[in-house]
């Protein structure tokens, strides 16, 4: 039975670390609201009762109705056989999907630092200041932590030769920020080089391969968490 992803149809966001492990890990799954509409997701959700996810994206499967990306992740990896097999590893690599979520979300906060509901435009001050912050002290933090993991296992991936959830989220974090931070990424080349490696060896998964190369892959733009601002990528 194929599982319901229900995520605001025009932007990646964090819909797509659940597609990538999906392509990745050949787990059947309907974009309803690409297949919809942004709307038909509003009136789905709002018709949800008992325990309900507080926004997109948020899984249907069968009686099983979760939100929060992480969580997602870890059910599906769960479902369908793609854990390590030992209770410490992959509550492991839950907190690490945990730590990429923490992050996903200070990125959205450089470009909206004071409400997630103004327009970057009635923010850009606090966007700039908040900028210069995050690229010289937030992203080595984060990134030299994933690194260090990945170091530890000999990569390419976080459990070595076995790819997991927590390598399709990196990819896509790596992808993010050099779309978002072009000048920065391409200064720090090479300070981050495991990381660098699992962003060369996640597209050769053959289903991330073919996905990559599809229409169904949609670009970051400036409507979606990882957004280009010259002036937020200046040194
Ligand atoms: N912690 C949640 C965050 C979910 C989230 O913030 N979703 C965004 C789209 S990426 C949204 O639609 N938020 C609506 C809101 O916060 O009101 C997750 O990781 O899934």
């Amino acid at each position: 039975m194929s599982i319901e992803l229900w995520y605001w149809p025009d932007i990646p966001g964090r819909g797509e670390f659940v597609r990538l492990f999906c392509e990745a890990f050949e787990v059947d799954y309907t974009d309803m609201a690409r297949e919809q509409s942004a709307d038909a997701m509003v009136e789905h959700m709002h018709g949800l009762s008992g325990i309900r996810p507080f926004a997109p994206p948020y899984i249907v499967d069968g009686e099983v109705i979760i939100g929060q990306t992480p969580l997602i992740l870890q059910y599906l990896s769960d479902k369908e056989g793609h854990g390590s097999g030992e209770m410490e590893t992959d509550l492991g690599l839950l907190q690490l999907q945990l730590d990429i979520a923490d992050f996903v979300e200070e990125v959205h906060s450089v470009h909206h630092p004071v409400a997630h509901d103004l327009y970057y435009a009635d923010q850009m001050d606090a966007a700039f200041e908040k900028a210069a912050y995050f690229r010289a002290q937030r992203i080595p933090k984060y990134l030299i932590h994933f690194d260090n993991a990945i170091a530890a296992s000999g990569g390419p991936f976080m459990l070595g030769q076995q790819p997991s959830h927590v390598d399709t989220s990196l990819f896509q974090v790596m992808e993010g920020l050099d779309y978002a931070f072009p000048r920065y990424m391409k200064e720090m080349q090479g300070h981050w080089p495991h990381l660098e490696g699992l962003q060369g060896a996640v597209p050769e998964i053959e289903g991330v391969a073919d996905y990559l190369a599809s229409e169904q892959r949609l670009e970051f733009s400036e409507d979606g968490i990882f957004r280009h601002y010259e002036e937020l990528d200046e040194q």
